[in-house]
């Protein structure tokens, strides 16, 4: 069995199209899709914790943090449910997404459905900058674009 979900992310320079998996025999969900309009390099890529967009993506909160720890990197084994690492954007500012996770759910308590997918200016040091918001956000700059995460048709 599996689960959709998908996510368009909008702003004025910035769009993609997310598409989140999740195989129920593997406990896996994939995140695939790509976006465009990005600077070269890597940018912030995380699941924050409202789908609320009414103050643009300022108001989908901080990262989806249900455990209450520090910021960190997708493989750590202590992070924010929401931190999906980065993508990287090539010279052209595009970026094909293709992230496998066994720590974001589709389902259950700590869905991430309705909550809201960013993507950010900078790069993310996955907690290990020494930046005095390293330990929160991975010091990944602006919100560039974002979008709420919906139920698909599978
Ligand atoms: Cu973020
Ligand atoms: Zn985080």
């Amino acid at each position: 069995m599996s689960l959709l979900a998908k996510c368009v992310l909008v702003s004025d320079a910035v769009k993609g199209v997310i598409t989140f998996k999740q195989d129920t025999a593997k406990k896996t969900v994939t995140v695939t899709g790509s976006i465009s309009g990005l600077k070269p390099g890597q940018h912030g890529f995380h699941v924050h914790a409202f789908g609320d967009n009414s103050d643009g993506c300022t108001s989908a909160g901080p990262h989806y943090n249900p455990d209450n720890v520090d910021h960190a990197g997708p493989t750590d084994e202590k992070r924010h449910v929401g931190d999906l690492g980065n993508v990287t954007a090539d010279e052209n500012g595009c970026c094909n997404v293709n992230i496998t996770d066994s720590v974001i759910s589709l389902t259950g308590e700590r869905s991430i459905i309705g909550r809201t997918l960013v993507v950010h200016a900078d790069v993310d040091d996955l907690g290990k900058g020494g930046h005095e918001l390293s330990k929160t956000t991975g010091n990944a700059g602006g919100r560039l674009a974002c979008g709420v995460i919906g139920i698909a048709k599978e």
